[in-house]
């Protein structure tokens, strides 16, 4: 008998693992950084593995660190280790020795398995061998390579359509495995190629392809150097970035001043001792903010557009003196209408509806006036609400007013999250592919790609809900536990026929299944991939655009794990039989030879292969950094939107789900959260004391959330309360916990990015 697999949301408070509370800290890194680091790595694996791990993180001979994709230094590079606490940690995850065979399967049943929390289920280790879900069974069994390739295959082939079936991508998959998968998935004849940056930074390359052109950021990292200003919105580098504040410290020694925009002072924002320079280690700390305005939940809008107004007053006043008239002349198009369409707010009522006082918005105002070089970095605090493309545009405004794009210094950088998403794009990672990608597909490989676009992440959701997707594919990631609205999920992939999932650690999609299910264990970056005796290496693109390779130096911790690359090649072979296209086995003896096709196919990767073996790598073109617009008329526009309002009863709230300072999206490191002060629980709800005390609540009460959207009520039971710096009526708890209560179809306008940073809930005492 098949026993019912259970979700991550505990009934009982059994299920809290011991919350204790501290200060949150000052200044980020020093040297408890540097503990945590080493007791991460060496808490999952010998010495000798250990220390070879960490010397060879983003060297310019190593591998891409699998932590972020913040930019490694062009130049020097540290040199002990080019890493960071977090990045640290993933490595520990990553190239832990502990491993999964089908012993561990054939003692734990999944029901077994899916009680146990996210943090309990990551420790578990790498999946050392494939496996197999049959129908109805209760225990993974070991299955072949060679089986498991044709079952996926004959489940393929039978489909009434090839859109029956979806592909996921996270964002870890190199250049060289997510180029084979999107030529895959389109050769056997969809689109469906949904991906984790559809829940991620969708919302900027929306925002940014309709203004300037270009789906990416336009600063290099040494554009921070030379910068005047660098405003900070809606991201947490000290946790999730931490290598930014290296770029931060030395920016503002060369004089920049920085802005942080975030509903909570974030502790890497605020200050920071640096572990890899002396004094650093002596524990002196770098100021680094110079001016933090704590905006409202998505309150960024109306105080950008109230910093905006006070920009305009200043250059009526005195022409010339604030924005840069030649830029706004010769690159853009629709100033006056965008001057007209701000005077028409009033300044109080934005900066009411901002929550940062009147004070702090006109210090950011002067701050702003006479500089010219700015930049723009942002992250999830912008991306995942409704209006977050309308937000980013606005942004983007900002620096249209200021010429301040496509010159030195100067720039939009929406900080990446997965250390190569940017890269799966470019490779052709994406559901709505361009007419010229497409045609490029065409002319290399002489089949007719479809044309028709395919789902997105949200939308193959509802796909394998309504039953129009059967089978569903996963390279890398965590779909059930990344995506919102968690049980209307689950049930969307057991209603599928067949889920599989590339993977190298256990995760909870493993454990929630279609009727049947394949786990393909995989390399990690960290690992050696040797094809014919000879060592391989892959590439990355990071957050600014460099293409860089990535070498694993580790030996894989079982003789039964394949690369990604070769993975889908073994697929294609299987579904294609016959027909299979003789580039599928040139792919398979050489990584060059993918490296070519990619050449071949896509703009910008001209000499690949002799490029990417020079240290440090190449910079693909990008037209904005250069500063054309390659729009419809060559010119960015002016964007003009207005602001959303949230109309919150008396008892509801906006929730944010954010990362602790202990994990890398669904997979949980440890269980404190040190620079927020709170340590060994996840199930935190962070609220205002004053609300806490309007609801009768106090630190340490348990409380539920509820969410209600569309006549459907979602609840996450448990979280205890804490009383904390953060404005009225917002608050915020951690990924994924909370996912439960993410509406399915509470997406961002245009960009269909789920709105997990502005949850509506209301709170009740559990007990
Ligand atoms: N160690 C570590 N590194 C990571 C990750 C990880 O989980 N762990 N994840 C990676 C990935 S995939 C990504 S996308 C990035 C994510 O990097 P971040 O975007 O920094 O991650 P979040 O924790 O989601 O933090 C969002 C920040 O925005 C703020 N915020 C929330 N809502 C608003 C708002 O309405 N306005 C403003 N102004 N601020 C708001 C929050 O307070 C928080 O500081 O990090 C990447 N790097
Ligand atoms: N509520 C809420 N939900 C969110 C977010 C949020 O802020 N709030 N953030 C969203 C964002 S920004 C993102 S990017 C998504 C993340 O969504 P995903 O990318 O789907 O999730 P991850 O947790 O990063 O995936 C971790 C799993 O990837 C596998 N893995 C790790 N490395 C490799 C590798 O090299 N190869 C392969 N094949 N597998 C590997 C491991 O098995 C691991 O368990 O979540 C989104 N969901
Ligand atoms: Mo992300």
């Amino acid at each position: 008998m098949k026993e019912e697999n259970t979700l991550p949301n505990p009934e009982n408070p059994e299920s809290f693992t011991g919350l204790k509370l501290g200060k949150p800290k000052e200044s980020a890194a020093g040297i408890p950084a540097v503990i945590s680091a080493v007791e991460h790595v060496f808490g999952e694996m010998n010495m000798a593995r250990g220390v070879k791990a960490l010397l060879n993180i983003n060297q310019k001979d190593g591998y891409d660190c699998p932590g972020c994709a913040w930019p490694d230094p062009d130049d020097d590079r540290s040199s002990i280790a080019e890493y960071c606490e977090n990045g640290a940690k993933a490595i520990a995850e990553e190239a832990t020795t502990k491993k999964l065979t089908e012993d561990f399967f054939a003692k734990h049943s999944i029901a077994e398995l899916s009680r146990l929390s996210d943090f309990e289920i990551g420790k578990k280790g790498r999946i050392a061998q494939p496996m197999y879900l049959p129908k109805d069974g209760t225990h993974y069994v070991p299955i072949t390579w060679e089986d498991a390739f044709q079952k996926i295959a004959s489940t393929l082939n039978e489909l009434a359509s090839p859109n029956e079936a979806v592909f996921y991508t996270s964002g870890r998959t190199s250049n060289e495995a997510a180029f084979l998968y999107q030529l895959f998935v389109r050769q056997f004849g969809t689109n469906n190629l949904p991906d984790c940056s559809n829940m991620c930074h969708e919302s900027s390359g929306t925002a940014l392809n309709e203004t300037l052109g270009i789906g990416k950021g336009s600063v290099t990292l040494e554009d921070f150097y030379e910068a005047e200003v660098i405003i900070i919105l809606g991201q947490n580098p000290g946790t999730n970035h931490p290598r930014m504040l290296t770029a931060l410290q030395k920016a503002k020694a060369n004089g920049a001043k920085i802005i942080a925009v975030n509903p909570l002072p974030e502790t890497g924002l605020i200050s920071f001792k640096d572990p890899q320079s002396a004094k650093g280690m002596l524990g002196i700390k770098a100021k680094l903010t110079d001016l933090f305005l704590q905006v409202r939940i998505n309150g960024d809008m109306a105080l950008l557009k109230a910093m905006h107004y006070l920009l305009l007053e200043e250059e009526e006043k005195n022409p010339g003196s604030v924005f840069d008239a030649d830029f706004i002349r010769n690159h853009t198009t629709g100033y006056k209408e965008y001057c007209d369409h701000l005077r028409s707010f009033d300044l109080e009522n934005l900066i009411h509806q901002s929550g940062v006082s009147i004070a702090a918005v006109k210090e950011a105002a002067t701050l702003l006036k006479g500089r010219k070089k700015i930049i723009a970095c942002w992250a999830m605090g912008l991306t995942q609400h409704k209006n977050a493309v309308d937000t980013i545009k606005e942004v983007v405004n900002l620096l249209l007013l200021k010429g301040s794009i496509g010159k030195p210094g100067a720039g939009t950088c929406p900080v990446r999250g997965h250390s190569n998403v940017q890269g799966d794009r470019t490779m052709g990672i994406y559901e709505k592919p361009s007419e010229k990608f497409l045609n490029n597909l065409k002319r290399e490989f002489g089949f007719v790609p479809p044309a028709n676009h395919g789902y997105d992440t949200v939308e193959c959701i509802h796909a394998m809900h309504d039953g129009k997707a059967k089978v569903f594919f996963a390279m890398g990631g965590n779909f059930l536990s990344a995506t919102p609205d968690t049980l209307f999920t689950a049930a969307a992939l057991q209603r599928c026929k067949l889920t599989v999932q590339v993977s190298t650690k256990l995760n909870r999609s493993h454990l929630i299944t279609g009727e049947e299910a394949i786990i393909l264990p995989t390399y990690g970056r960290s690992d050696k991939d040797e094809l014919n005796g000879e060592l391989q290496f892959v590439s990355c693109e990071n957050s600014m655009g460099v293409v860089q390779l990535s070498k694993g130096s580790l030996t894989p911790i079982s003789s039964e794990l394949m690369s990604e690359p070769m993975i889908v090649c073994q697929l294609a072979k299987a579904t294609f039989g016959e027909k299979c296209h003789s580039r599928w086995d040139e792919f398979r003896k050489h990584y060059d030879n993918i490296r070519d096709a990619i050449e071949a196919t896509i703009p910008g990767f001209s000499d690949y292969n002799h490029r990417v073996r020079i240290p440090g790598g190449f910079y693909l073109p990008n037209s904005a950094r250069e500063g054309t617009f390659n729009t419809f008329n060559g010119k960015a526009p002016f964007s003009i939107s207005g602001i959303t309002e949230h109309h919150l009863a008396d008892d509801e709230y906006l929730m944010m789900t954010i990362r602790s300072h202990d994990q890398f999206n669904t997979t949980i490191y440890g269980l404190n959260d040190r620079y927020r002060g709170v340590y060994n629980e996840r199930r935190v709800i962070f609220m205002n004391e004053l609300d806490a005390t309007r609801e009768g609540l106090s630190k340490g009460d348990i409380v539920d959330l509820y969410n209600q959207h569309e006549g459907r009520e979602r609840v996450a039971h448990h979280f205890i309360v804490i009383p904390f710096n953060i404005p009225e009526k917002c608050t915020a708890t951690y990924f994924p916990e909370t996912n439960v209560l993410v509406p399915i179809n509470s997406v961002a306008d245009k960009s269909n990015t789920p709105t997990s940073k502005s949850v509506v809930i209301r709170i009740q005492k559990s007990y």
